[in-house]
């Protein structure tokens, strides 16, 4: 493992927050610059979130000299921007681990660090978290001059969760600071009427006037309460055109420059002071201090170390930053599920007038990108706004249009009680194109999509479907669009297996699709992982062992007719899913299977079923290393199978025995 660049001798001093503190305030701006370099280096080698990160330096210093954190309160929303905290909070030395296996997380986490409040990575929740500290110290008297910090992004603020948090706040009126970064960027550029509202704050040139006289004021103001309060009510007066914070209770400050590390620091200083619910309202740049980040925010906003390649290093790359993998050539990749979803979408919307396409805020992630490009007025980016988008979809569908709203499976766990409402309950037909669908590597816990089979399929008059490739998925797709009800696709992160049209059974209601054939036992698959089953089959054949391999296709409805089959005529079913054991596709076989044995139907098979432990999933450097760990590789698979073989056998009559 290498150490961590002695080169930076601020930076190398610094163990603690308390460190931080001793250090002399002209010292800032070097250390700043010093941060910047570390997590330019490092992010080039693990990938991350780049931009974000770059962007809140300033603000992560000024925090922790203004506070103490073992004991005032830090919030950070989605939590994608911790990577300067952690340079402070004592994880230096272990910072070029950030996102592997075993190694730092990318984002908030309690586990490593008493710095750290909640394990967190959706979006908009700081202000409601920050909220909940502030009152429950609020009624403890030994607790009550404790501060407590939400910092948000402005995407984040446009949240709805994030408005249901101010909406209590301003009349709670607990004494509580809202850090509002502005960079204008979501992972794309901000949208909606709050973002607008936003540039019109930083657009207006009394603003800027306003900035500069803020700035003087608040630095030679010689004490606090009310008489800054009277000061700042002027300011803010002067400078908010609108003033919707102001009236939803809640003091607003700004809008100031968040690269401006002794004005922020001052800033914080005395608002520190105040009573009631103080946001201050700064401004930075996302990828700030790196030319080819900040000039390119979108793409710099999250990176894997090959997409770092694109970022090209034009500048100021500080010496031994370049990643191994800008000088690796480029390794023959496979079409991901993403890719094979956006271009089958825009080949049928050019079908179809009728199909529009939803994201929440996720415009590349989802790929819509190209769907907007090529359909702008049947796009629509909805801000991170999951139950908005999904309830909108409802309204869609309810008049006439054929929405698909493509939302990640762990995002659209935010859009439920939509989902059961404006959709279901209606029998709208809205397609849920849920990416993410399963394990998904760096990321980690917050991010893997393993529960939307089970908070899916437990309700009414849903078909709930996974392909096992790209072409399936094109098929699906198809195939949902041209339902009368609600339909949802999970397909995960990553490459598509290579294959062909060729050849390939229709999509039909409940049927599933037989890959291979094999009488020992069979292999009953629902989704991407029919690749690691094929090559499981292939192992077990090496060793006398003929396993089918069965396509589910729907987890709901199930292809009875087939399981009833299966559970007559063999001895072995094993499921196979990349999504929780509980509730997931495994559970629907076992629950179908006890019902088909109560009808007093026969029964011959005992159901194996393998998927996600139901435990929480650390991070890795990769989806396949997280199959790999939890057995779901094509080796674990056939061990899996084969140990189960011989228990049911006994040893001579299974591997080897050809
Ligand atoms: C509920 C939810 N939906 C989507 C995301 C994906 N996401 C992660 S960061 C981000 C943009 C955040 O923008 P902002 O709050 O302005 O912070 P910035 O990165 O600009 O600092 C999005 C959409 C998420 N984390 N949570």
């Amino acid at each position: 493992m290498p150490e961590p660049n002695p080169s930076r001798p601020l930076l190398s001093k610094i163990q603690s927050p308390e460190d931080l503190r001793k250090l002399a305030s002209d010292k800032l701006p070097q250390l700043a610059q010093e941060m910047r370099d570390e997590i330019i280096e490092t992010v080039f080698k693990t990938g991350g979130h780049l931009g974000s990160n770059l962007g809140v330096v300033e603000i992560t210093i000024a925090l922790h000299r203004v506070f103490d954190f073992r004991r005032d309160r830090l919030v950070f929303d989605v939590s994608h921007q911790v990577y300067p905290h952690k340079l402070l909070t004592g994880r230096r030395q272990r910072f070029h681990t950030i996102r592997s296996t075993g190694g730092l997380t990318g984002f908030c986490c309690t586990h490593e660090s008493e710095y750290d409040l909640f394990t967190a990575g959706h979006a908009g929740t700081a202000i409601s978290a920050a909220l909940g500290l502030a009152c429950a110290d609020a009624a403890n008297p030994a607790l009550r001059d404790r501060s407590v910090v939400a910092l948000v992004g402005d995407a984040g603020l446009g949240c709805g969760v994030a408005f249901e948090g101010l909406n209590q706040a301003g009349v709670t009126q607990r004494r509580m600071i809202i850090i509002l970064n502005d960079n204008e960027w979501s992972i794309s550029k901000s949208v909606g009427s709050l973002s607008r509202y936003l540039s019109k704050i930083r657009t207006s040139p009394l603003v800027a006037r306003a900035e500069r006289k803020l700035a003087d004021i608040v630095k030679d103001l010689p004490v606090v309460g009310d008489r800054l309060d009277q000061a700042l009510e002027i300011l803010r007066h002067m400078a908010v055109p609108g003033h919707i914070f102001e009236e939803l209770g809640v003091r607003y400050i700004g809008p100031l420059n968040g690269h401006d590390v002794h004005l922020v620091t001052d800033t914080l200083e005395r608002v520190k002071k105040l009573d009631g619910v103080t946001l201050v309202h700064l401004l930075t740049h996302k990828g700030h201090g790196y030319g080819p980040a900040s000039s390119d925010p979108q793409r710099a906003h999250g990176v894997s170390p090959k997409a770092a390649k694109k970022l090209e290093p034009e500048v100021t790359v500080p010496a031994g930053c370049v990643s191994p993998s800008l000088a690796e050539k480029a390794a023959p990749k496979k079409k991901s599920f993403t890719d094979w979803f956006a271009q089958g979408l825009i080949a049928l919307a050019e079908k179809d007038p009728n199909i529009v396409a939803i994201t929440a805020a996720m415009p590349e992630g989802t790929g819509l990108n190209k769907f907007a490009e090529k359909f702008p007025s049947r796009f629509f980016d909805t801000g991170i706004t999951e139950q908005h988008a999904v309830a909108f979809a409802g309204g869609l569908a309810k008049a006439g249009a054929r929405p698909v709203a493509a939302i990640y499976s762990t995002f659209l766990q935010r859009g439920y009680d939509q989902v059961f409402q404006e959709v279901l309950l209606q029998g709208n037909p809205v397609v849920f194109a849920m990416d993410r669908g399963g394990l998904v590597g760096q990321d980690g816990p917050t991010h893997n999509g393993l529960f939307d089979i089970a908070y899916l399929r437990t309700m009414p008059g849903i078909i709930m479907m996974s392909p096992r490739d790209g072409v399936e998925l094109v098929q699906m797709l198809e195939f949902a669009l041209k339902q009368p009800g609600p339909t949802a696709i999970r397909y995960p992160r990553g490459g598509s297996a290579e294959d062909t049209v060729a050849g390939r059974a229709p999509v039909q209601l409940g049927i599933a699709d037989v890959l291979a054939t094999g009488h020992d036992a069979t292999m009953f698959v629902y989704g991407p992982l029919c690749e690691q089953a094929m090559d499981a089959r292939k192992l077990l054949q090496q060793n006398g062992i003929e396993v089918e391999v069965i396509d589910a296709r729907f987890a709901k409805p199930l292809d009875l007719q087939i399981l009833r089959d299966r559970l007559r005529t063999r001895e072995m079913i094993f499921t196979i899913e990349e999504h929780s054991v509980m509730g997931g596709f495994g559970s629907a076989v076992l629950e179908a299977t006890a019902a088909i044995q109560n009808e007093g139907e026969e029964v011959r098979a005992r159901v194996a079923v393998f998927g996600v432990p139901d435990r929480w999933i650390e991070h890795c450097s990769s989806r396949e290393e997280q199959l790999k760990q939890l057995g779901l590789d094509a080796e674990s698979i056939a061990a899996r199978v084969a140990a189960a073989f011989r228990a049911r056998h006994g040893e001579a009559a299974t591997l080897g025995r050809k």
